[in-house]
């Protein structure tokens, strides 16, 4: 029996990794990426666990597959997925791919309009090698949000969509220290199950943001993905959705830079433009490759798809 052979390319932005998938993908037949993705999330859940799960891959790790674009402007399609799930947008992801496309000879520096499954985002590769990534429009949904925990603790932030959609909390208990992963963790995994069932099914992500650690930084992050991982990054989609509060709230101003500390202390920087739907943020970071590898996925293998 042959395995099926899958090459991939793994690259980390600010220390969290991304898995893009070069060749030996399903076929996803034809449309929009964000059709593709339907077929993927229908058909193919088992690839995406292959790729990303043990033992090929960990809970840390996000998938990127390259796929046909619907717009032919667009250098290329990706659908980007982790452990639990699929993810609309991906900015760490996409600093990744871009830096794994440049690595491989395909683009060069300049503006590179990339297809996602919730819309084509302009990614900008430097001659240093660091990427900007146009986002798509994102906003805020809900101010002060209160949820009450299952310990009868109480919480309040805003969600906010940036590619993804987030709860982000300003006013909390916790010093954002590497010491802290494990109660960050258990503390916004609870905040999450609550606010899901206290009226908003569609946040995924959990955001804590405090002081930043390094003096240039404007703030810090500890960003909670749908899988129970923490983003060592600064999360793009996140930092974007920071921003669209910051904006709301008349705290940034269209042009100004942010620079974004992730929990590791990698930085993003990111600004705005106003939008008729809030704002276009752009963030900026840079990527490195790690790995070029065959995955083998051989179906005798009774966790060929995943623990
Ligand atoms: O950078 O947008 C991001 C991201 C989402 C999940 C992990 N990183």
């Amino acid at each position: 029996m042959t395995p099926q052979l899958i090459r991939t390319i793994d690259s980390h932005t600010g220390g969290e990794p991304t898995r893009v998938v070069i060749s030996g993908g399903p076929d996803l037949g034809g449309g929009s990426v964000a059709e593709r993705l339907h077929a993927f999330r229908d058909w193919h859940d088992h690839f995406r666990r292959a790729i990303v799960t043990e033992p090929r891959g960990s809970d840390v790790l996000v998938g990127a597959l390259l796929c046909e674009p619907q717009d032919k402007s667009c250098v290329t399609g990706v659908i980007f997925f982790d452990n639990a799930q699929f993810i609309g947008m991906c900015g760490h992801g996409t600093i990744g791919l871009v830096v794994t496309l440049a690595h491989l000879g395909r683009i060069q520096p300049g503006d590179h309009r990339i297809e996602t499954p919730v819309g084509i985002v302009t990614a900008t590769l430097h001659d240093d090698g660091s990427v900007s990534v146009r986002n798509i429009p994102s906003y805020r949904k809900a101010k002060g949000v209160r949820v009450v925990l299952d310990d009868e603790r109480i919480v309040t932030g805003d969600v906010a969509y940036g590619g993804n959609w987030f709860f982000i909390i300003d006013q909390h208990e916790f010093d954002l220290e590497m010491s802290n992963i494990d109660a960050l963790t258990d503390f916004t995994w609870k905040v999450r199950q609550a606010i899901n069932a206290q009226g908003h099914p569609e946040v995924d992500h959990i955001i804590l943001l405090g002081p930043p650690g390094q003096p240039e930084a404007d703030a810090q992050n500890f960003v909670l993905c749908p899988g129970k991982a923490y983003d060592r990054s600064p999360c793009g989609t996140g930092t974007s959705a920071i921003l669209a509060i910051l904006a709301a709230d008349e705290k940034l101003a269209p042009g100004k830079v942010w620079r974004q500390e992730s929990i590791i202390g990698s930085v993003f920087e990111a600004s705005y433009e106003p939008h008729e739907k809030g704002i276009v943020p752009t963030i900026k970071g840079t990527a490195f490759i790690t790995a070029e590898s065959t995955l083998l996925l051989d179906e005798r293998d009774p966790f060929c798809f995943g623990i």
